[in-house]
């Protein structure tokens, strides 16, 4: 029997309209405009994320979950592209293969910070693995995001076969894909980008490197011979930049500029976003503060300084967040982890306990 899942207060503030809506030609696609207003939400929904990884944080030290390993210091370009997405169901609309720092992409997108409490306890509730998969491990179909793969980098080959569909199906759904540096040494970047640039048969795929200048506790400058690994596009004539990725507003030109050209090109492109690595690698390292660039603190200091915040209302921000955060931990430790009768549901397997 599937448990009955509590009532929680939804917060209605992350419910999003969509960026864009289908005409019967998918004529054009139209960001939204970056006005006064949306710079203001760019910021909450960065707190939003750095706030519940923060949470995350603090229940793997205090027993309420065992691996932590998440996105603070990539909540400004993450907070941009979860905005920008072409959101729905099927190959009209974008398909997302994230990584395990995506947590300010789904975020934005308009998922609830509960539920990524929920996979951090390994609760049943949990609506991406059921409690079966560690934290930040997103798979949500109403969105096309396709399940996050603890394996490194093999996001970026299956982008092109989302993208092939893309392709037959027309309109202007892209398939976006994210990673690390470290991992963009593996071969599976490379086929992400032949598959990707075959002749006649281009794809739209949107590739986004995070440089955070770390795989684990390896330096990148002693594996690959360029910290510009946007580059690296240049051998296949694949279009493409490099942005901070610590500024949400030249994240969002970047990123427009770049899905324009995906989304009605029907080309891929390769994006470079240099970013942070606050807490390091993951709780395996100690998921302590490192002293890097801070993306949320940088924009608070260029709202208050361009008259678009104060001090108290972005206080208020952070308020708002941590007691929404509170309440959820409160629901989520009385949530039941699986149990046996759980162990093969949503599996292949089909037998006579199975469905
Ligand atoms: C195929 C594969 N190889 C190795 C690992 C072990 N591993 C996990 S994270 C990681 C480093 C990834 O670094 P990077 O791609 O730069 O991303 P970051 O964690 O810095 O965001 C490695 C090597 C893995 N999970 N999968």
């Amino acid at each position: 029997m599937q448990p009955t899942l509590p009532v929680h207060n939804r917060s209605d503030d992350t419910v999003l309209t969509p960026t864009f809506v289908p005409g019967p030609s998918d004529a054009r696609w139209m960001p939204p405009a970056l006005d006064a207003a949306l710079q203001v939400r760019l910021h909450d929904l960065m707190v939003k994320a750095r706030a519940t990884e923060e949470m995350l944080i603090r229940m793997m030290r205090t027993g309420h979950g065992y691996f932590w390993i998440g996105g603070p210091g990539e909540e400004a370009y993450g907070a941009a592209l979860g905005l920008l997405v072409h959101k729905g169901h099927g190959p009209a609309y974008d398909y997302l293969h994230l990584h395990y720092r995506s947590s300010a992409v789904v975020l934005a997108m308009g998922s609830e910070p509960i539920d990524l409490l929920r996979q951090m306890r390994s609760t049943v509730t949990d609506p991406y693995s059921k409690g079966r998969n560690f934290v930040n491990h997103f798979a949500i179909k109403p969105w096309n995001v396709v399940p996050v793969t603890p394996t490194i980098e093999t996001q970026y080959l299956m982008a092109p076969g989302t993208a092939l569909m893309q392709r037959r199906h027309g309109g202007i759904g892209c398939s976006i894909v994210t990673g690390g540096d470290a991992g963009s040494a593996e071969g599976d970047f490379y086929s992400a980008m032949n598959w990707s640039t075959r002749p006649g048969s281009e794809l739209p795929v949107l590739m986004l490197v995070a440089q955070n200048g770390y795989g684990i506790s390896t330096e990148a400058s002693t594996v690959q011979n360029t910290p510009h690994l946007h580059q690296r596009a240049d051998g296949f004539r694949i279009r493409n930049a490099r942005v901070d990725g610590n500024d949400p507003i030249a994240s969002w030109h970047a990123l427009v500029e770049a899905m324009d050209y995906v989304r009605h090109e029907r080309k891929p492109f390769v994006l470079q976003v240099n970013c942070s690595r606050l807490y390091g690698h993951s709780s395996s390292s100690g998921a302590n503060r490192h002293d890097e660039p801070d993306c949320v603190q940088l924009y608070e200091k260029r709202l208050v300084d361009d008259g678009l915040a104060t001090q108290t209302e972005l206080k208020l921000v952070w308020d708002k967040w941590n007691s929404l955060l509170s309440d959820a931990l409160k629901v989520v430790v009385a949530e039941p982890m699986p149990g046996k009768e759980h162990v093969l549901q949503h599996v292949w397997y089909r037998g006579p306990a199975g469905n």
